[in-house]
């Protein structure tokens, strides 16, 4: 086992330093839970066990349109990018598994593998990227990719595709992300229906070359780049996609590639209603795809679409495992610290929907007792469940402060002295 950034003494230490306080709140907690007839422990195992990957291009700082901040110490590559990924996984044991795009993340499988093995981390997802040019590729991606209407364009993107599968079956990943930035900006730029039978014939290719344990997940996306229309714009189209291809096909759902105000939790429980969630990228967002921290702007939002996902699991569906991934961009903020903070509020929303008393919220919803029905729900979302979220940690060798014992390794500007200030950090800025 590599050696980890942070040391296991100073996470035992300020443990140490904060246990007499954490375990009064813990049992203050749980009697206040017993009266309720929820048993704490239960509910602390469950969180224990509840991962979410973190996406490789967010240990970097993103940017804006206009401009990017490098900060102190970005990872170099990606071999940087893991270990950044070890150090929130070591403090939060919340985020075993990373999720790579490529190429940004392309590099000999077998060091990856090993390099990842040595920390302690898995891969989740493959993620594809045709939605800019590589330095050396033949075809460019500017009018499009999977739905180009050139054939050698579409046939480029789709070994692209292919190659992801190829990397991520070496390294022990068992799905592909797809994601594409094809559309238009102007109307009659494209024909709608040619466009989107051409994207089912390149996915039907990729689809193709998925191993037997594989899934394919499609990313919907309202708009941008492109902005008048896009090829796979909202969950509809999404569906679509996925009934098309076969039963390996999955819809994505990334919470900021909506409408504002769209009811994202409805989408979730008909993908869920109808066998096609494949997973999340959880952020947050106030206007369009910003990327923000998971349950920054909207905790409660996160609160319902979870309420979805544990209303699921309650009913028993059938083959019901969503991939959870974290999609986020860092501006003003230390990306390790943003990945920890989201990854605990992603655990919160988890904890804080296992509370829901769901006969109690059955009955009121068969009496239409609308109000009690919601504060069934509101009760839920109350209770302050942080000292859970803390003994899930602690009882796994995480942290009880995972940000102030992060602070307190100096592991930023440890990685500051060996990683140059850089123009090209983290990926890209979408
Ligand atoms: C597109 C997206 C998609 C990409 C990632 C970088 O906006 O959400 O998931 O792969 O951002
Ligand atoms: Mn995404
Ligand atoms: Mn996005």
């Amino acid at each position: 086992m590599a050696e980890l950034h942070i040391s296991g003494e100073l996470i035992a230490a300020e443990n140490d330093r904060l246990l007499a306080a954490h375990k009064s709140d813990y049992e203050a907690l749980g009697a206040h839970l017993a009266r309720r007839n929820i048993d704490i422990d239960a509910i602390t195992n469950k969180v224990a066990e509840f991962f979410v990957a973190i996406p490789s291009w967010g240990v970097g700082t993103g940017g804006t349109r206009f401009a990017r901040f490098p900060g102190i110490g970005e990872p170099r590559g990606i071999f940087d990018k893991l270990d950044d990924c070890a150090v929130i996984q070591q403090l939060t044991r919340t985020t075993p598994n990373v999720s790579l795009h490529i190429p940004w993340d392309k590099a000999d499988p077998k060091h990856l593998k090993a390099h990842a093995d040595a920390h302690g981390l898995g891969f989740d997802a493959m993620n594809s990227n045709t939605f800019s040019d590589a330095p050396d590729q033949a075809h460019s991606y500017k009018y499009g990719s999977l739905s180009h209407v050139n054939a050698a364009t579409r046939t480029q993107a789709i070994e692209h595709n292919i190659e992801c599968i190829e990397i991520g079956a070496a390294i022990g990943s068992k799905a592909l992300t797809v994601w594409i930035g094809d559309g238009s900006n102007f109307p009659g730029q494209s024909n709608f229906a040619k466009a989107f039978e051409r994207y089912l014939g390149s996915m039907t290719e990729i689809y193709k070359a998925l191993p037997d344990n594989w899934r394919i997940f499609s990313e919907h996306k309202m708009y941008e780049p492109a902005f008048y229309s896009t090829v796979v714009q909202d969950w509809g189209t999404n569906y679509l996609i996925a009934q098309t291809l076969g039963p390996k096909a999955y819809c994505l759902v990334d919470l900021g590639h909506h409408a504002a105000n769209t009811n994202i939790e409805m989408i979730v429980s008909r993908l869920i209603q109808f066998k096609k969630l494949g997973g999340f990228h959880f952020n947050d967002s106030k206007y369009g795809d910003d990327d923000l921290d998971a349950g920054s702007i909207d905790p409660y939002r996160l609160f319902l679409v979870f309420n979805e996902l544990v209303d699921a699991e309650d009913r028993g569906v059938e083959n019901f495992h969503p991939a959870h991934m974290i999609d986020q961009s860092h501006n003003v903020t230390d990306p390790i610290e943003s990945l920890i903070s989201s990854a605990n509020e992603i655990r919160r929303a988890y904890a804080q929907a296992l509370l829901v008393d769901r006969k109690a919220l059955s009955a009121y919803q068969d009496e239409n007792d609308a109000l009690m029905a919601s504060d069934a729900l509101k009760r839920a979302y109350r209770t302050d469940v942080e000292p859970i979220l803390a003994e899930a940690r602690r009882r796994s060798a995480g942290a009880i402060d995972p940000v102030a014992t992060y602070r307190k390794s100096g592991y930023r500007e440890l990685v500051g002295k060996e990683r140059p200030l850089t123009a090209a950090g983290g990926g890209g800025i979408i």
